[in-house]
């Protein structure tokens, strides 16, 4: 089918495989990553993209490094960062094989030296998780994961937990940069929802980990209504992998530019739903 003009780039060849692009992802969020670690807790450059919204200068290293290592493995298929909107065409496509970047996700806590950021290199085709990797180098950990493949932690396969009763779920969530949003945007009257039935609920502040955690089992579910398609490209192509569910709050198919992302285990999907939208 021809492409109609303005689309971005042609499809891109479709010749590897999911699971070599996967290996592609976690070498260069390797690479991106050690260029991370060694700005942290080191003096920064720190920017202001918007009151609480901070960039560093090893945000942007990071994604320069990301840029210049996918154009030479592969260079058929565009890639978005975090730091560099990218083609808005290319965003709005939906078409074809598009890398979503986040150089380092969880900034702030980066910026001030907490140990919970990580690397986020993920995979979009036709708008929809195939691949990804997450390295934190801070915690050692690597998760990577591919359609139709495993999950990986470190080498080690994981799947999402078997938690059914919602009373007993350890979950995550995060709020916007600003935190001035009105209802329901600022999650704060779903956070006080979800905060009085489950066991427990945890901002650790990046969007990337959150969801290797929901894939490993360690959290239950995590949702978030302000997120961009680098915060959780891979993530959401591991808890995939892991055998979570992915949807909007509503339980609608994902389309990763409107945010309003819920991950799971999948048993508590629709309990989560619930509170989070207070039905
Ligand atoms: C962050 C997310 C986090 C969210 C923050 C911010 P960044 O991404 O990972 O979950 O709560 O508002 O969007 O800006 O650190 O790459």
């Amino acid at each position: 089918m021809p492409r109609e003009e303005g689309l971005g780039p042609a499809e891109a060849p479709r010749s590897r495989s999911p699971a070599e692009l996967a290996a592609i992802a976690l070498a260069v969020a390797e690479e991106a990553g050690a260029i991370a670690l060694d700005g942290w807790r080191s003096p920064l450059a720190v920017s202001h993209k918007g009151r609480t919204d901070l960039v560093t200068d090893r945000d942007l290293a990071s994604e320069a490094l990301m840029r210049r290592r996918l154009a030479e493995l592969t260079p058929e298929i565009p890639m978005i960062g975090e730091e560099a909107d990218g083609d808005p065409a290319v965003r709005s496509a939906r078409l074809g094989r598009v890398w979503y970047c986040d150089p380092i996700d969880g900034t702030t806590n980066f910026a001030h030296g907490h140990p919970h950021w990580c690397v986020s290199v993920g995979l979009l085709e036709d708008g929809a998780p195939l691949a990804g990797a997450v390295y934190a180098p801070v915690i050692r950990a690597r998760w990577t994961g591919y359609r139709g493949g495993p999950a990986l932690r470190n080498g080690e396969a994981v799947r999402t937990s078997l938690t059914e009763d919602v009373t007993e779920a350890f979950v995550a969530t995060g709020f916007p940069y600003g935190g001035r949003e009105l209802e329901p945007d600022n999650n704060f009257a779903s956070f006080e929802r979800v905060k009085r039935v489950v066991q427990a609920v945890r901002r650790c502040g990046s969007a990337a980990l959150d969801c290797c955690f929901v894939a490993e089992g360690t959290y239950d579910a995590y949702w978030e209504r302000i997120l961009k398609p680098w915060d959780v490209a891979a993530g959401l192509a591991i808890v995939l992998a892991a055998g979570g569910r992915v949807t909007h709050l509503d339980l609608s198919p994902l389309y990763l530019e409107r945010g309003k992302v819920l991950v799971s285990n999948g048993r508590l999907h629709e309990a989560m739903s619930r509170l989070i939208l207070g039905e």
